[in-house]
Formats: structure tokens, C-alpha cells, sequence
């Protein structure tokens, strides 16, 4: 492989794969199972995926840090990184030469020749397109997971032809995909989120939307009027909802004081019995039922993953019971919504553990939502003042300079019966590499303090 200067690029080479992350990777894979060379650029001077490219593809050309424009002029087609945000320079210059901007997920759809499920929104997506594919191989359907959810969409094609592909997209990838029939389109809820990448909130709902413009079939949710008018009217279409349902329609209905999970008048499944915590869930799990009809697959095997599936790891995850408290950890609550449905599933008070990057969401709607129901909040992180601004005059505050001081701090306030939500609302790369890591690290805090 060649860190190469501008003049050294493949001269053949019409892509230009900008990014050399997971997505970066799974592209390089792609192009190389195509025959097809590219150039590879990283604004970051040692991008991740070096030494994995070479292994892909020995002589790969590789330009690294600032990227000369002049390199456009042998480029027809630049496929991005979705963390790449729309407004860097040299997008912007790639458009202005009427170079195309695609993302991985363009490339994907180009390919498959299997349906494939889009599932979308701002939060609840991984659970979902969980629920799904539990859901598939219930029913005796092979289905791959994959997108924004672990293994990157391309590195699904290199797989034997399954019945369905399950995308989990991103809004970032939604709003440089053109090319999007998708078999079923699922929206699942919309609440401001990457306003740091987004140039406006009408920005990034416009790319959710974005999911259902060459959809066969959607699924949407009842909740949202505005998602509502952004659905195709000529073709086939389920809501779902925490409210009573419609014929057809999926939600929750009371029946002798129990609450059940239904199918207009049908009772399907006491929401007792659903194995994930939360209200929260419960619209997933709803979501995922009217998705799981568009499919085809049938209710038995459906109902039996919603009583036995217990949620992804890093979701209203338990982690020990000690002293009378409970600890959690939400640590995939990376922004102002997901943390609102997670203090709001939990019974009794909480003592909330918040910080991180905030991606320009709104603390202040953050701190009314939950104080009611809050005996104290411990901040860390890049925005904890930003996070303590907001809380200041609702509910006690207190900063915390690290994960283990955090924990100690929780567990000092914290009275039987009550839990410890670790739910950040915010993005972990201020302190961790990703979601995981920083989920693993309160549990690890929490594990030693619990000794
Ligand atoms: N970056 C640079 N310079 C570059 C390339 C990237 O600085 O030249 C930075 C980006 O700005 C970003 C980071 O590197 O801060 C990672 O970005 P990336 O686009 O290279 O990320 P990948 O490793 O390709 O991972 C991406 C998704 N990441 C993002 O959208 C930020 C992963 O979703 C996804 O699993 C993966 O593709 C495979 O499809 C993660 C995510 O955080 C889970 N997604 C966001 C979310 O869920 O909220 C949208
Ligand atoms: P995503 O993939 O969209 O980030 P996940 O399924 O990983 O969604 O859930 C992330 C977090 O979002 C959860 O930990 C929870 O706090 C919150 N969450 C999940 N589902 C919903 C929902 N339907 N509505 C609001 N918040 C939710």
C-alpha cells in the first residue's frame, strides 16, 4: 500500500473512497470483489483502517490528512464516510464539480438482489432491526443484519443470497442515499439529534424521511403527524403506537384491567410478558410486529422472540442490585430523547448519571422532562457544565471528573429503592472510543463498588 501524494494517485481511478473506517473498509472489500480501483483519502493523519486496507487491497493508493482538490479532476464519484458531515471542504468542492457524493449505502442498493428492510429513526433502531432478524430466524427466514448496526451494509453482499437484508440507517446515511426501494420502510420516531452534523433539525428530519420516497411498503408511528404526511399514499402501510389501535393497526389495548399488545381488536400478547424493560420498548416491539407482517412472517414465532428477547447489551441493561438500589446502564442513550423514554421506564426515583458530547441537544427539555422524577443528577464529560446549567434550580447537581468518581458519587445519594440510570444523552468519543466501552466502564465501576 501507498501514502501517496496527489501526482502518485491511481490515475485510472474514478471513486474516491473518503473515510477509512468500518464503512471506508467495507467499500474497499466491495470495489476489490468488483475489480474496481479507487483512491483513498482520511483527513486523519493515522486514519483506523490502514493496516486492514492493505490486507484488502497491497496497492492501494492512500492520500491522508488535507486533501488536494486537484484530485477531483480524475474523480467521477466520491463514496463517503457517514461521519463525514456534509458541510467539510472537500465535499463541498466534489459537488461544486458536479463530482457525485454517495454514500455505502448507495452502493449497497445498486447490488442487492434481495429485499431489503429499512429501518430508521432516532432512536430504537438497533432494537428493532434486533427484533427482526430474531424474527426471521424464527420464522424460517434467513435475513442479514447490518448497516449502521454492526457489519457495514456492502460487507452484507459478499454473503449468500439471504430472504431479506435488515438495514439500520442512519440519518447520515439516508441523506446521501438516492436510490432507496425499499421493501418495507420503517420510521420509527423523530427527536432532534446530530445537530453538530446536521445543518438544521428540518435538515435531519428531511433525511429520515428520506427512507419511505421509494419504499413498496412502510411502517410508521401514529405519534408523529408530521412523519405521518411524509408517507407514500399509493402504497401498502402500518402504524403502530402506544395508544388503543384501529383495525390493522398495531398498539396497546386494555383488557380487565391488563394491558395487552394488539392488532387492531385482537389481543396479542400481555405487555407483561415482553421480555424488554420500558415503554419505550414496547413501541419497538409494536414496530417491529407491523414490520414482521409487511414481511410476511407469521405472528407465533414473532410473539415467542418478543417474550424471550431481553434487549442489546448497553439498553436498560441491569447490572447488580446492592444496598436496595438497582443500577443500569443505558450507556446507548446518546441523546436527549433516549434519555428522556429511559428515566421514564424506570419506577421510582433515579439518580442520573449524564454527560458526554452533546451534538447540540436540548439539556434544557432534558432537565423538565425528568426532574420530577430525579433525586439527583452526576455529570461528566465534554458538555457536563452545559448538562449543569440546564438541571441547576430542578434538582441537585454534582460533577464528576471520571467514570469511577461518577459511580461513587451516585451510590453516595442514592436511598433504597432507588436506582442509578446511567442514560449520557450525549456521545461517548470525548472519553471513549465508542457507546461500548463506555458502557463497559460503568458496569465495571458499578461491579467493583457492588463488592
Ligand atoms: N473521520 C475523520 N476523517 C475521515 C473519516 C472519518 O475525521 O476522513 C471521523 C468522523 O468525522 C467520525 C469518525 O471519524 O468522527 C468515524 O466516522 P466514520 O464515518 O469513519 O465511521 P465508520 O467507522 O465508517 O462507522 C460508520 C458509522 N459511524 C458513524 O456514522 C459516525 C457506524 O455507526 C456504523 O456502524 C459503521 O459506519 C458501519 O456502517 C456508529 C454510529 O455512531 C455506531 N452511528 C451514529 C449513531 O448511531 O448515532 C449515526
Ligand atoms: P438506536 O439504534 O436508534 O440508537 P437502540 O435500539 O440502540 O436505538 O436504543 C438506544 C437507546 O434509545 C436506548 O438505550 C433507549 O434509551 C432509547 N430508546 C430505544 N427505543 C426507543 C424508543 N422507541 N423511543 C425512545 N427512546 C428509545
Amino acid at each position: 500500500m501507498n501514502v501517496a501524494t496527489e501526482n502518485e494517485a491511481a490515475s485510472n481511478a474514478k471513486d474516491l473512497v473518503y473515510g477509512l473506517g468500518a464503512t471506508g473498509l467495507s467499500v474497499a472489500r466491495f470495489l476489490q470483489r468488483q475489480g474496481l480501483r479507487a483512491n483513498y483519502v482520511d483527513s486523519r493523519a493515522v486514519p483506523p483502517g490502514m493496516a486492514e486496507l492493505n490486507d484488502i487491497c497491497a496497492d492501494a493508493v492512500v492520500i491522508v490528512g488535507e486533501t488536494p482538490e486537484s484530485l477531483l479532476e480524475n474523480t467521477t464519484r466520491v463514496i463517503v464516510s457517514p461521519g463525514i458531515a456534509d458541510n467539510d471542504a472537500y465535499l463541498k468542492s466534489a459537488r461544486a464539480s458536479h463530482v457525485e457524493v454517495v454514500s455505502d449505502i448507495e452502493l449497497f442498493t445498486g447490488e442487492a438482489t434481495a429485499p431489503f428492510i429499512a429501518v430508521t429513526g432516532s432512536n430504537g433502531k438497533s432494537t428493532v432491526t434486533t427484533l427482526l432478524a430474531l424474527m426471521c430466524d424464527a420464522a424460517g427466514k434467513t435475513a442479514y443484519a447490518g448497516a449502521n448496526l454492526g457489519v457495514p451494509a456492502l460487507d452484507l453482499l459478499a454473503r449468500d443470497k439471504p430472504d431479506f437484508y435488515l438495514l439500520e440507517l442512519s440519518s447520515f446515511q439516508l441523506q446521501r442515499t438516492i436510490n432507496l426501494p425499499a421493501h418495507v420502510a420503517v420510521l420509527l420516531n423523530i427527536s432532534p439529534d446530530h445537530l453538530d452534523w446536521h445543518a438544521s433539525e428540518d435538515e435531519y428530519r428531511a433525511a429520515k424521511y428520506r427512507v419511505f420516497t421509494q419504499a413498496q411498503a412502510a411502517v410508521f408511528n401514529r405519534a408523529d403527524s408530521e412523519a405521518a404526511k411524509h408517507v407514500p399514499q399509493h402504497i401498502r402501510t402500518t402504524s403502530f403506537g402506544l395508544d388503543r389501535p384501529r383495525q390493522n393497526q398495531f398498539g396497546l389495548l386494555d383488557d380487565h384491567g391488563e394491558t395487552f399488545l394488539a392488532r387492531g381488536e385482537q389481543l396479542l400478547l400481555a405487555a407483561t410478558d415482553v421480555a424488554m424493560v420500558g415503554k419505550h420498548n414496547l413501541a419497538n416491539a409494536l414496530a417491529a410486529l407491523a414490520t414482521g407482517e409487511l414481511m410476511g412472517l407469521d405472528m407465533a414465532p414473532m410473539l415467542q422472540v418478543l417474550n424471550e428477547f431481553p434487549g442489546l447489551p448497553h439498553r436498560m441493561q441491569s447490572v447488580a442490585e446492592f444496598y436496595g438500589v438497582h443500577y443500569i446502564n443505558d450507556s446507548k442513550a446518546t441523546n436527549v430523547g433516549a434519555a428522556i423514554a429511559s428515566v421514564e421506564s424506570v419506577d421510582g426515583q433515579v439518580v442520573l448519571i449524564a454527560g458526554g458530547q452533546g451534538k447540540g441537544g436540548d439539556f434544557n427539555k432534558l432537565a423538565k422532562s425528568t426532574c420530577s422524577r430525579l433525586r439527583s443528577v452526576v455529570l461528566l464529560g465534554e458538555d457536563a457544565a452545559l448538562l449543569q446549567e440546564a438541571f441547576a434550580g430542578h434538582v441537585q447537581t454534582s460533577l464528576a471528573r471520571n467514570m469511577e468518581s461518577a459511580v461513587a458519587k451516585a451510590a453516595a445519594v442514592a436511598q433504597p429503592g432507588d436506582t442509578v440510570l446511567f442514560a449520557p444523552a450525549c456521545a461517548s468519543f470525548d472519553m471513549y472510543q465508542n457507546y461500548l466501552a463506555r458502557g463497559d466502564d460503568f458496569c465495571a465501576k458499578v461491579e467493583v463498588l457492588a463488592r
